[in-house]
């Protein structure tokens, strides 16, 4: 890993963005492709499916509406203890995502006139779950926890059929489905999967969805942005991210471990370390090279850490460390400084924040209770994770009785003449008018 020494030098967020730049992805082009794609199985459906599960995934004839038997097989073939993590995560992220679920609140603005402002869950939600190179069951449980939290009526799930499973959807993928009780099931992939949950496929009893989330490679997330518009889409997860503040209380050893267990996902991952101490820079220099070249993933680990968008950055003092964490807004956060707990407020753009050197990114990717699927690509500046809140909306409920419409019914005529809409302050005096009429005797 490359160090940059920012000591001395005082800088804007536009200057610090530099220092440590994401990696580019290349999304433009792949919109194109996605789109027609999209296009395809909204006007032939089925058809279009099973061509591209043909062509992109080398399978034919396979049922594309998985059977409930082969869900129940793949529950049935799980290892005891995989099975027991998967349900112990189940039930910590239901715990933590019942939080994210707002109370209704009802404000009285007078005598009879209420607004209340309830959260109302979507009906149906797609999640897409890829099955190539990255195969996470973890991620079923992050997608579906909060939409059955949320309380939406109904959750599909779609993930690619295997050329090497006869066609199947990958086992752990089904059975962390059968775990939660999702029973609606495709073997479809890519941008087409996306289309299939975006305009639904009448053939297969496949009805549109209100959202779909999920990650994917390009196509997918291309893909989504194609189906906007349509459907609500979660934000679109790059490359996995991994900063760490670090001062001279940090065992390095850990703080290399952090590093490279992120940068395990993808050779685009980003694996940066801030702190304020050069020996500390040095000792995480040297473990990181130990830890990266003993791991399984050593090449793809390499390629990450060697990366530009990988860096050991040295700063003056806390508050610098805080200004580039903050700037650069990672997917993960996590703080391995003496008093982490009193500093963590004031770190305020994180995906999510992981406090002093027992709450590793691991953990939250497995069995926090958090959800794993987090901003990347500094999106953490203006948006959340997945959550509960993904698959509600904010509604207003409006009530107000006879007195209380009367007391604004002026200011209504008022505004309405002001826009030139008289009719709308005509409704409300009709209901005065009518009443009016009725008790002339
Ligand atoms: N760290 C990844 C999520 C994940 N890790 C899944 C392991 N499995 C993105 O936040
Ligand atoms: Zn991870």
């Amino acid at each position: 890993m490359r160090t940059i020494d920012l000591r001395g030098r005082s800088l804007q967020t536009a200057e610090l963005l530099a220092v440590v730049p994401r990696a580019a992805e290349a999304r433009a082009e792949a919109l194109h492709v996605a789109a027609g794609i999209v296009e395809d199985v909204r006007e032939r459906g089925e058809l279009a499916l099973r061509e591209q599960a043909e062509r992109f995934d080398r399978v034919t004839g396979h049922a594309v509406r998985v059977p409930a038997a082969h869900i129940e097989e793949a529950v049935a073939s799980l290892t005891a203890e995989v099975r027991a993590a998967l349900e112990e995560a189940i039930r910590r992220v239901r715990e933590a995502s019942v939080a994210q679920v707002p109370a209704p609140r009802v404000t009285e603005l007078g005598p009879g006139a209420r607004v209340t402002q309830r959260w109302q869950p979507v009906t149906r939600v797609g999640v897409y779950v890829p099955g190539g190179k990255a195969v996470y069951p973890s991620s079923v449980v992050m997608n579906v926890v909060p939409a059955q939290i949320a309380g939406v009526q109904a959750v599909a799930l779609a993930s690619p059929p295997q050329h090497n499973q006869g066609g199947r959807v990958h086992p752990t993928i089904l059975a962390a489905a059968g775990l939660l009780g999702v029973d609606e099931v495709y073997a479809m992939g890519g941008a087409g999967a996306i289309g299939a949950l975006a305009h639904g496929v009448g053939s297969l009893g496949l009805e549109p969805v209100d959202v779909v989330t999920g990650p994917g490679n390009n196509f997918v997330a291309a893909a989504k942005r194609a189906v906007a518009g349509v459907v609500g889409t979660d934000s679109e997860a790059g490359a996995t991210e991994i900063l760490i503040v670090a001062d001279d209380t940090a065992d390095a050893r850990l703080v290399a471990y952090d590093l490279v267990s992120q940068a395990e996902h993808d050779e685009q991952a980003s694996a940066v370390l801030v702190t304020t101490s050069p020996s500390l820079a040095d000792a995480v220099a040297a473990e990181v090279e130990r830890v990266a070249a003993a791991t399984r993933h050593s090449e793809r680990v390499a390629v990450a850490l060697a990366g530009e968008q990988s860096a050991i950055v040295l700063v003056d003092d806390e508050a610098a460390a805080e200004a580039f964490s903050n700037a650069y807004a990672p997917e993960h956060l996590e703080l391995h400084i003496a008093d982490a707990s009193a500093s963590a407020a004031r770190y305020t753009n994180a995906g999510a924040v992981f406090v002093g050197s027992y709450a590793p990114v691991s953990l939250g990717d497995y069995l926090a209770g958090s959800n794993h699927v987090l901003p990347t690509g500094g999106q953490a500046r203006y948006a959340a994770g997945l959550g509960a809140h993904t698959f509600l909306r904010p509604q207003q409920v409006i009530e107000y009785d006879r007195d209380a419409l009367a007391g604004v019914h002026e200011g209504i005529v008022a505004l309405a003449q002001a826009e030139a809409l008289p009719a709308h302050g005509e409704a409300v005096a009709a209901r005065f008018a009518a009443d009016a009429q009725s008790r002339t005797p």
